[in-house]
Order: structure tokens, then sequence, then C-alpha cells
């Protein structure tokens, strides 16, 4: 552990230290930031109520909308000066979302990324290839500060010129690699066909996030490169990468940064908590944040919690992979669908390449899904490009009934040839609106 104080610290202690910092936050907000000011008073409420972790159900919710509205700056709680950073997602409705962090917010990331690498079976004397994209997005730099706070040599390679990337891991021997999983799997396959096999490179770690992904391709992924492939999540309201991870020792359940961000999980409808184990909406607190605190921040994100014990010895609370989001469940004849249900079980199918689509189409009244599928170069090979071959005619049928029995839902299945499949660079998409004519990516 990085921090062993602070990641196995007895529960008591820990809800204490989050009571604490979760009544400066309440005082941050209201004293300092004017939108927050405006929520608590229409609530009734001051910073003065918040008593016990319970009554954070008291604070009003933090929305996407929020930081539109108050784009670019109308958020943050310390004056521009003390501002030494700024990042921003990319929305889908042109403006980023922007955040900003203080010297203190950035030494505070740089802990816990440098703990998430630690968990993820990091060490100072790593070489360590940062494929995430440097910019405004939080991967790059993200990831970079938190090798750098451990002490490793980080390579900031960033995403794309996937050539020289590999260049790189074969000449500097990383041991450690992180990006996007669907970006990881592109480099696999492009040394693959230059010849090259990525269980030969020197990399036994992989911190992989940014994009759902599923145990499939965690498969996939470790048995490519012969590396042990971990989950890292974070988004760029709360912090960035690192809010939590998964250890290498368990692989089961990504560990929450507690003493930083305040995890609550809520029914989506009435937002109220759901039960342990059961799938609801992540929502965040942050806990010390000074210059873009925010208050139950509600990330769209769905997963559920345990609070069994670790065989790592962390005392944290654990977090599953993101099953999906409320906005990008995709909604087909009224059966609720996740991409990230699709994958699993593409993923199973032999012949097939990891690389996907789900095309939403009008036909008539009526919405459909397209689901393009990629052969592999060797499947396509000995049915020599015919798609019409009984091999490929059995696959489809095949894929056609999981995907009823799984998803309940009757999709035309659309086979393309290898590398026909846009690759990404960063975060893959997944899912093609094209229910209303121009081509809009959910
Ligand atoms: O993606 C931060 C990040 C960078 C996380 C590098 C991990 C590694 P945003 O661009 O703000 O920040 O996007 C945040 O991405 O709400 C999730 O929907 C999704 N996401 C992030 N990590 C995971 C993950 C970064 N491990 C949004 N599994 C989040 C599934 C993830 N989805």
């Amino acid at each position: 552990m990085y921090n062993p104080q602070i990641e196995s610290m007895a529960r008591s202690e820990m809800e204490a230290l989050q009571l604490e910092c979760l009544q400066t936050t309440a005082r941050r907000v209201y004293e300092n930031v004017e939108c927050y000011k405006k929520k608590f008073e229409e609530l009734g409420i001051t910073p003065e109520d918040i008593k016990s972790l319970d009554d954070i159900r008291k604070l009003p919710f933090t929305k996407k909308q929020d930081l539109r509205d108050n784009y670019p700056f109308g958020l943050f709680a310390v004056p521009q000066e003390d501002v030494v950073r700024i990042h921003g997602s990319s929305g889908t409705s042109g403006k980023p979302t922007v955040v900003g962090y203080t010297e203190n917010d950035i030494k505070v990331w740089g802990e816990v990324v440098a703990r998430a690498i630690v968990a993820a079976g990091g060490k100072k004397s790593d070489i360590f290839h940062n494929a995430y994209g440097y910019g405004l997005f939080t991967g790059g730099l993200g990831l970079h500060y938190g090798a750098e706070t451990l002490g490793a040599a980080v390579v900031p390679i960033s995403g794309g010129n996937t050539e020289r990337q590999i260049t790189i891991i074969e000449d500097f021997k990383p041991r450690g690699i992180c990006g996007t999983p669907s970006y990881i799997l592109n480099i696999a396959e492009k040394m693959q066909e230059m010849g090259k096999d990525p269980r030969d490179t020197a990399i036994e770690y992989g911190i992989f996030g940014a994009e759902p992904w599923s145990e499939e391709m965690r498969a996939k992924l470790e048995e490519t490169f012969n590396l042990k492939a971990v989950d890292i999540y974070g988004l760029s309201e709360i912090m960035g990468p690192g809010v939590s991870i998964e250890c290498h020792e368990a692989q089961d359940g990504l560990h929450v940064q507690e003493d930083h961000f305040y995890l609550e999980v809520l029914d989506p409808k009435t937002q109220e908590p759901v039960a342990e184990g059961e799938v609801g909406e992540l929502v965040f607190t942050s806990l010390t944040k000074e210059a873009f605190p925010v208050i139950r921040y509600r990330t769209g994100d769905l997963a559920s919690i345990t609070r069994e014990k670790c065989k790592c010895g962390r005392t944290t609370v654990r977090m599953s992979r993101v099953k999906g989001r409320t906005d990008d469940m995709i909604i087909i004849r009224g059966v609720n669908v996740f991409p990230s249900e699709i994958e699993r079980v593409l993923l199973q199918i032999e012949g097939l390449a990891p690389n996907y689509q789900i095309h939403l189409v009008r036909k008539g009244t009526m919405d459909g899904v397209e689901l393009h599928v990629e052969v592999e170069s060797k499947l396509y090979e000995e049915i020599a490009g015919d798609f019409a071959h009984a091999r490929v005619q059995q696959m489809k049928k095949e894929i056609q009934h999981l995907m009823k029995s799984t998803c309940l839902v009757t999709m035309h299945i659309v086979f393309n040839v290898p590398k026909a499949i846009p690759r990404s660079e960063g975060k893959a998409i997944r899912v093609v609106d094209l229910r209303n004519s121009d081509k809009v990516e959910v």
C-alpha cells in the first residue's frame, strides 16, 4: 500500500475523518460558491445542519447541467490566482465541462493516483508507459502526476502514433502501462500485424479505465499481453482518474479513496439509497477539494458497492465495475440494454475481433439495433472473405440467439471485414445513434 495508514484505516476512524471533511466542504461551498449558497437557501439549510454523515442527505445534488449553467468558472470556490490547473471533459453538447485545481488539489490527486498504481502492482522502480491522452482530458496528466508522486519513471507518450508506442515499449521495457482498454488492444493488434507478440514485452501490469469494459475484455487483455489488468475509475468533475481502483491481489471491485471522495449509491428514480450489493447511481461528494468542490454529484454511472473485507487488507468500500450509465442505457422497444452486456457476450465468440459498434436505426416507426461485429483476420482467410460461408451464417445465428437470450432484443448482426470498425486512440465509441438521420454519437 502506498498509504497504509489511510488505506487500511478502521471504519470508525475513517467515518470521523469523513464527517469533519464534509462539514468543511459544506462550509466552503456555502461561503464561496453562489450556486451552492442559493441551493442551500432554497432547501432552508446551512452548513451547521451537517452533524452526522447521514445528514449528507439534506444537501442538494449537483448535476452536469449545473456545470454547464456556470461555464466556465462559476463553480470555482477559490480566487483565480489560487487555481494552478484547469481540465475539462468533452461533452456531447459542444463546450467542455470545466474543472479547476489548487496546488493542494494537484498534490492530493498525485497521492490518490500513486495509491492506485501501487494497488495495481506498481513500484517506485518501475518504468511506466502512459498512453492516456494528455490535454484537457484528465487521463494523461492524472496518471502522470500519480506515477511521479510514486517516484516511477513515467513515459508521457499520450495516445496515438501506435507504431512509435510499440518501439518505445520494446526499447524502454516498461513494467506498467495505462490507457483506455480499447486503445491498448489496438496496440496489441498493431504489434501482431507487424509480426510481433505482445507477450514478449516487459509489461507486467496494466491500469485500464475511462470507458466501460467487461470481464471478458480483461481476459482478452491479460491473455494478449500476459499482464495483470486492473480497473481504474474516475471522472473529471470529482478529480479525474484515481477516484477508485482495483487491487491486483483480488481484482474484485474498486477501492474507493474514501478519505477524499464520499460515495452514495442511489436509486436514480427515487434518489433513495439502495441496499449494499444492489446497482444504483454513483453519487460523489468531494471531501478535500479546494478549487472545485462538488456536493452530491450525480455521475450517471451505475454500479453497486460492498463493504466486505478485501484480501489485500484495504478497508475501504469497494464499488463494482461500472455496469452502465443512466443516459447510455439503450431502450429498444421498451427493453433496457447496456452496451457492456453486449460486449460481455460478443467477446465469448471465437473468430470475432474485440471491436464492435452498436448502431441504433429506425425502420419505419420501429427502433432497431444493428450490431456491427468484425471477423478476425485468421477467420477471414479461412472463409476466403465470403460472408455467405456456412461458418459465418452459423456464427450469426449464435450471436443473435445469445443476444436475444441475454438482452431480450432481436438484433440484426452485420459482419465486417477486419479493421472495418473505427479504432480509438482514447475512449472508444460503442454506440452510434442513427435514428434521426444525422449521425449522432451517444
Ligand atoms: O475518464 C477519467 C479517467 C481517466 C478515468 C483515466 C480512468 C482513467 P471523464 O472524461 O470526465 O474522466 O469521464 C468520466 O468516464 O463518468 C464514466 O462514465 C467513464 N469511466 C471512467 N472510468 C471508467 C471505468 C475520465 N473504469 C466518465 N469503467 C465516468 C467504466 C468509466 N466507465
